[in-house]
């Protein structure tokens, strides 16, 4: 099902390679005086444009030969031959369940019998569909893809046999490995790794991102790591603080991640690089190499089970007037994920991802939260190999009500966790490619400008959000959702979605 979208409107103009939308942007300023808050309202005249014409999208996984590289390139594979297999519950036919775009829908309005008009999410504006990405990518482990995803134990048996074929014919390309970042038990499956200076490893990223560009005829290249979780890097001042000084590090081998050293050679070739995982790949100076160059970057780490859960149930207890004052996740699971996480210092990466993600609800209470308290909140991560990719989360979030009440809520989830992230990957990449046709032109400019180099709007699919230096940081599962859904009905000239209905609530 696809709807095509015309807006109805003279401030919106449909041009052959344009969309140009006129914009009133609402906003509000607040001024404390005393005890007094002055709120004051302001509109800004902004012009949206959006490139219409969709490009040819190639997508360079790190960490291509893994749980989730292998899962999100199956599954591309089943949709685009539209495959169906059997299971022991009948036949089962490919779909993209679970991605925001091609699996949500958005409200338009109501429709002449007043009821409303939903559309899919990706309908909006136009958008690469995830069936024409073209994939590559790179692992220190050089299994073909077909055995890689036999290895994965992700998907049912009879579709894994109906897509070996399509997938044992992919390789991914030598990676740089430096083992001090990721757990020592991964050194078995590090078959496939680049040789010489850290500065020579980059060029070689470098050049691979051409071959692919070349050989594959995509017109764009998106870089993004699911590879193994790092350790963090130490942040060091002269070594990874400033962009010219993360490039001479690299050249002289200072202490430079395997993940920021992918990062440098994206933004070098001018492709958005997206961080799949916790560590800290977007040290000061990958952050200021990005803005210098103009290009996208955005992470941290997938937001696919416990967390996503955390941030509509917290944002719900607050947002309520009910205080959560602990909350511990317990998991285990028994993928290669897990056994890497099972190691002190990658460990510790998943433990602040996964822990910071109710500060901003909890900062926004001040009625329920003294400045400076929080919830204790603990986070444990078991591997049990057994469970294999089926991760078992487990959650209590215990928290106070009227009059000294308690009210604790237990919860299990039971999944597998690369068909959790597999379609976060393709709605990453594919906001990301959007964003690189979207700019605006604000308020008394004569000029266009393209979003932040650090592209917050991708919040949304990520536990840890980079937002731009000074910018808030956004948890809250349907404040992200709805920032998403607001900008792009901003580039169709449409108001933020305000879910008021007073045409039915008025006498
Ligand atoms: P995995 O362990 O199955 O796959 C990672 C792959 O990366 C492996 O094939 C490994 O050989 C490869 N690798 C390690 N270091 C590399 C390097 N320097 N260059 C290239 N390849 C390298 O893990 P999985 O389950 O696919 O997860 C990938 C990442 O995504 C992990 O960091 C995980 O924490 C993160 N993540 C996963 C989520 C999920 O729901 N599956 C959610 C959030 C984050
Ligand atoms: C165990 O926590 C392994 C991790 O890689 C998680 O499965 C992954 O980060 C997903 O976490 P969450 O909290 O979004 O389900």
């Amino acid at each position: 099902m696809t709807e095509n979208i015309r807006i109805n409107n003279p401030n919106v103009k449909y041009t052959d390679t344009h969309i140009e939308a006129q914009y009133c942007y609402h906003t509000t300023a607040v001024r404390r005086d005393g005890d007094t808050l002055t709120v004051t309202p302001s509109v800004s005249e902004l012009e949206f444009r959006t490139e219409r014409r969709v490009p040819k999208l190639g997508v360079m996984l790190v960490g291509w030969g893994g749980n989730n590289g292998t899962t999100v390139t199956a599954a591309v594979l089943a949709n685009r031959l539209g495959l169906t297999w059997k299971t022991k519950t009948g036949e089962q036919k490919a779909n993209y369940y679970g991605s925001l775009f091609q699996s949500s829908t958005v409200c338009l309005g109501p429709g002449p019998d007043g009821k409303e008009v939903n559309i899919p999410f990706r309908d909006l504006l136009p958008m690469v569909h995830p069936n024409d990405i073209v994939f590559d990518g790179w692992d220190i482990s050089s299994m073909d893809l077909g055995s890689a995803m036999e290895r994965a134990e992700v998907l049912d048996w009879s579709l894994q046999e109906k897509l070996r074929p399509h997938m044992n014919y992919l390789r991914p390309r030598a990676s740089i490995y430096i083992p001090e970042f990721i757990a020592a038990n991964q050194a078995g499956r590090a078959d496939n790794v680049l040789k010489g200076t850290m500065a020579e490893q980059v060029e070689q990223i470098r050049a691979d991102i051409q071959d692919f560009r070349h050989s594959s005829g995509v017109e764009k290249v998106i870089v993004l790591w699911t590879a193994n979780t790092e350790r963090f890097c130490d942040l060091t001042a002269g070594v990874n603080d400033t962009a010219k000084n993360l490039l001479a590090a690299i050249q002289s081998g200072g202490e430079v991640s395997p993940s920021t050293l992918f990062a440098v050679a994206s933004i070098l070739e001018g492709c958005a690089y997206i961080n799949g995982s916790p560590q800290n790949t977007f040290v000061p100076g990958a952050i200021e190499l990005a803005v210098e160059r103009n290009v996208f970057i955005a992470g941290d780490d997938f937001k696919s089970g416990q967390t996503k859960i955390k941030s509509v149930l917290v944002d719900f207890l607050i947002s309520a007037g009910i205080k959560p004052t602990s909350i511990v996740s317990y998991n285990h699971l028994g993928n290669n994920d897990g056994m890497n996480l099972s190691a002190p210092q990658q460990f510790r990466s998943k433990e602040i991802s996964k822990s910071n993600v109710v500060d901003d609800m909890v900062n926004s209470n001040p009625i329920l939260y003294h400045k400076g308290e929080k919830p204790d909140h603990c986070v444990v991560i078991k591997y049990v190999p057994y469970v294999g990719d089926s991760k078992r989360a487990m959650d209590e979030y215990t928290s106070e009500i009227m009059m000294g009440g308690t009210n604790t809520i237990a919860m299990h989830n039971t999944c597998e966790d690369s068909l959790l992230a597999s379609p976060i990957i393709l709605d990453l990449v594919l906001l990301t490619e959007l964003c690189q046709r979207v700019c605006v032109r604000p308020q008394g400019s004569e000029t266009f400008q393209s979003f932040h180099s650090v592209l917050a709007i991708l919040s949304f699919m990520c536990k840890a959000p980079l937002v731009p230096p000074g910018a808030p940081l956004v948890n809250a599962y349907f404040r992200q959702r709805a920032c998403i859904e607001n900008i792009m009905r901003a580039c169709l000239g449409l108001p933020p979605q305000n879910h008021m209905h007073l045409e039915h609530k008025l006498q």
